[in-house]
């Protein structure tokens, strides 16, 4: 059959029919899930969301939370006049975009002088390094420029690419995944020009290092040099190009990226550095750690006749030495041997093969992972906030973004996978406490009753990990140090004693005594709020502990490297106390985050990602389902609707609806709230319609507002193309 010159079935032609009877507006859905007629459908709010990516419209608001779906292309919509159009707009005159919320945040600083931050989440690859970056370039290019600080904008850009370059990698669910998280305030000053920037940076994926999954690959940095570096360069730093010939890039199998291109991308890091600040010497000691690593990991054993560990590379390892700028013989001699002390004494023991290869393992993460550090506080060092500014006596603001490593389900999970769901259920509960926090505040402070909504809690999960006493971190903490024969295994052994039976963990074991045949013994599944996870116990105590052999210390601390020494003080290599466990730093510096987070203003942008091919085009509907699911999408338009789908303050419903009543136009001189009043009477609102609070009027059902917004149109024509913006009625 055919239909408008088009060849289609029956079932095409009714669809065809009804598309052509709906309305431009209707054509791309609601740009606000409040505007949602039947709010309460899963199957709408999807539906909506699908229609919206098919026409290229990835957000969508749920009253101030921004929704975004990764298209996986280039949009046309990041233009500098794109940012023009939502530079000092309101929120809901405009279609959504990442923009609206960058100057929503940005005019909320100004004007209510109250420190914001910018909340990214979602799962790996849906999204929130582009969107955190797309902010950062709106404030770089719409904000005004401080005369002491004319660069800043610029090294605020610049510092991405080099974090990137150190921090990110390829993995199975993201070709550029962020294996750190980070969160970055901007400070401006009392005309709203940023002059400074501060990045906190957490827990880096070092085990990438050493190892990287099928498919997977080290850090961009090591093929970018090795791609990008000029041959001088590599001549000097004793490098041959193919990144199969080292041992720490080979194990992915996966040397080249289709969607992106390495040696451009060493130019840009390159720029980049220099731009930030980073001195010529500077960039060669950086990139002699770096070929150091890669030499490191060519570094082989060899086992003696007695048992005895040697190198069996030591014609190479010249080349390493050199590069780290230790000595030969002391780093081969603590590369094979352990020094301890006993009783007062020192003693040297020589090392298995196996304890060799960790201990040069541990010894390469040890100086990636403080390089990457150190390279973080110098950017901070290269934003710092001038003295003058600061103590100017005019104030700063500031706006946090927060953006870090995804929600994963990889094949094989490990402590890695656990530190990252851990950091994501914290995050999700900030949600839940703010956004539900909030809403409830906001209906106390003015005074309206609300109906409580229903939602899954995930802070059963979070002190599962993280409480006090008998949660994973300290029983892991305490494997770990506890004296005598401890094992991955002894630590699955004793969660299962201390928490099994707890609704979110499980093992092998069933409670009636009997096998769960689908696990193996060497995992525990936790029931994540974004889905359940195994983690595979292997390596949990070593990462946990992430210690460094004392003698490896020693002689890094000797390095002529002025990084090095930097990373490795003498004073640990004497210091005798042992440094926190990885996981409970983590836990501790996420307990900061939280503090840093809940002393601001959230706004909040949840990412999701539309097809696990990262291609264009594509919506698959489960995966998009689970996600709003996880992040409780519903429950958050439901307790925005629960009470009001809408609020906005007196001044600002005035002012839009005032031509639509003689008593109200032009100007209304009275009392806002009866000049609220008089309009709403005139317009012929029903008592249970809308609620007047103390600032705000509230209004229960879209209809009314669709209502009010045809009658604006029928009067203001040129009003009517604000007619397919959304109502954010918040601040
Ligand atoms: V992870 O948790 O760090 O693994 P993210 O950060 O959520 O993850 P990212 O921002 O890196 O995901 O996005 C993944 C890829 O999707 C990017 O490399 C882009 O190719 C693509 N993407 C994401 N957002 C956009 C966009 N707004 N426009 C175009 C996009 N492409
Ligand atoms: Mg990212």
């Amino acid at each position: 059959m055919r239909y408008q010159g088009r060849e289609v079935d029956i079932e095409g032609r009714v669809r065809l029919v009804m598309e052509s009877a709906l309305t431009a507006r209707d054509r791309v859905g609601v740009q606000d899930f409040v505007l949602l007629e039947n709010y309460n459908s899963e199957a709408a709010f999807i539906e909506n969301l699908r229609r919206r990516f098919g026409e290229n419209l990835i957000y969508t608001y749920i009253g101030s939370v921004l929704v975004s779906v990764n298209p996986y292309k280039e949009l046309e919509i990041y233009s500098k006049q794109q940012m023009e159009r939502y530079r000092g707009v309101s929120f809901y005159e405009i279609s959504p975009h990442i923009y609206a919320l960058s100057d929503n945040t940005y005019r909320a600083m100004r004007t209510e002088r109250k420190d914001q931050c910018i909340l990214i989440s979602g799962e790996s690859g849906a999204g929130k390094t582009e969107a955190s970056k797309k902010i950062l370039l709106y404030y770089a290019v719409t904000c005004p420029t401080n005369d002491q600080m004319p660069a800043l904008g610029e090294r605020l850009l610049q510092s991405n690419p080099v974090l990137e370059a150190f921090g990110n990698a390829k993995t199975f669910r993201n070709d550029n995944s962020s294996r750190f998280g980070k969160y970055m305030d901007v400070q401006f000053d009392f005309r709203g020009a940023p002059v400074g920037g501060h990045i906190l940076n957490y827990l880096l994926e070092k085990s990438r290092v050493i190892h990287q999954n099928h498919g997977e690959r080290n850090f961009h940095i090591f093929y970018q040099l090795l791609d990008g570096g000029e041959d001088d360069l590599l001549t000097t730093l004793g490098l041959e190009r193919n990144p199969q010939s080292y041992q720490y890039l080979v194990k992915g199998n996966c040397p080249r990226l289709s969607s992106v291109s390495d040696k451009n991308n060493w130019k840009v890091v390159m720029k980049a550095l220099s731009v930030i600040g980073f001195t010529e010497e500077e960039v060669q000691q950086l990139l002699n750690i770096i070929a150091s690593v890669l030499h490191l990991g060519n570094t082989q054993f060899g086992e003696g006749e007695e048992g005895e560990t040697y190198i069996t590379t030591e014609t190479k390892i010249t080349n390493l030495t050199k590069l780290l700028g230790v000595d030969g013989s002391a780093l081969g001699e603590a590369l094979t041997h352990k020094k301890l002390t006993a009783k007062g004494e020192e003693m040297i023991t020589p090392l298995s093969f196996e304890q060799a290869v960790s201990a040069r393992d541990a010894l390469a993460k040890a100086v990636y992972g403080r390089t990457f550090t150190w390279l973080v506080e110098k950017i901070n060092q290269s934003l710092a906030l001038k003295e003058e500014i600061y103590h100017s006596g005019k104030g700063c603001s500031v706006i946090g973004l927060l953006d870090i490593y995804g929600f994963e389900v990889l094949q094989h999970n490990s402590f890695e996978q656990f530190c990252i769901n851990y950091c994501n259920e914290k995050l999700q509960q900030l949600f839940i406490e703010l956004t539900l926090r909030s809403e409830q505040e906001e209906y106390e402070t003015e005074g309206i009753a609300w109906e409580t909504v229903q939602y899954f809690d995930n802070k059963i999960i979070c002190d599962l990990i993280e409480e006090k006493h008998k949660c994973i971190i300290s029983i892991l903490d305490e494997e770990c140090l506890r004296p005598g024969e401890t094992c991955d295994v002894s630590f699955l052994e004793k969660l299962e004693d201390t928490l099994g039976g707890h609704p979110h963990f499980v093992t092998h074991k069933l409670a009636n005594g009997k096998t769960r045949r689908v696990m193996s013994r060497e995992e525990f599944r936790l029931l994540h709020y974004a889905g359940e996870v195994n983690y595979n116990v292997n390596g949990f105590l070593d990462k946990n502990n992430d210690l460094l052999n004392r003698n490896l210390k020693e002689v890094m601390c000797q390095s002529d490297n002025q990084i090095l020494s930097h990373c490795f003080r003498k004073e640990e290599a004497i210091d005798q106390k042992r440094p926190e466990m990885a996981a409970t730093q983590f836990k501790n510096s996420l307990t900061k985050l939280m503090e840093i987070l809940m002393s601001k203003e959230p706004s909040y942008v949840r990412c999701i990602k539309p097809n696990d091919a990262k291609q264009p085009g594509r919506f698959d509907e489960v995966l998009v389902r689970h996600q709003v699911k996880y992040l409780g999408l519903m429950e958050n338009l439901r307790v925005r609707r629960a009470g009001f789908a809408y609020r906005r303050r007196f001044e600002a419903f005035l002012q839009r609806y005032k031509p639509l009543c003689p008593e109200t136009w032009p100007n209304w001189h009275g009392r806002l709230s009866d000049g609220v009043s008089t309009l709403v009477n005139h317009l012929g609102y029903k008592a249970e319609e809308y609620k007047l609070g103390r600032s705000k009027i509230f209004i229960r059902f879209p209809k009314t507002l669709f209502n009010t917004e045809d009658a604006l149109e029928a009067k203001k024509p040129d009003i009517a193309l604000t007619l397919q913006t959304s109502w954010r009625g918040y601040r």
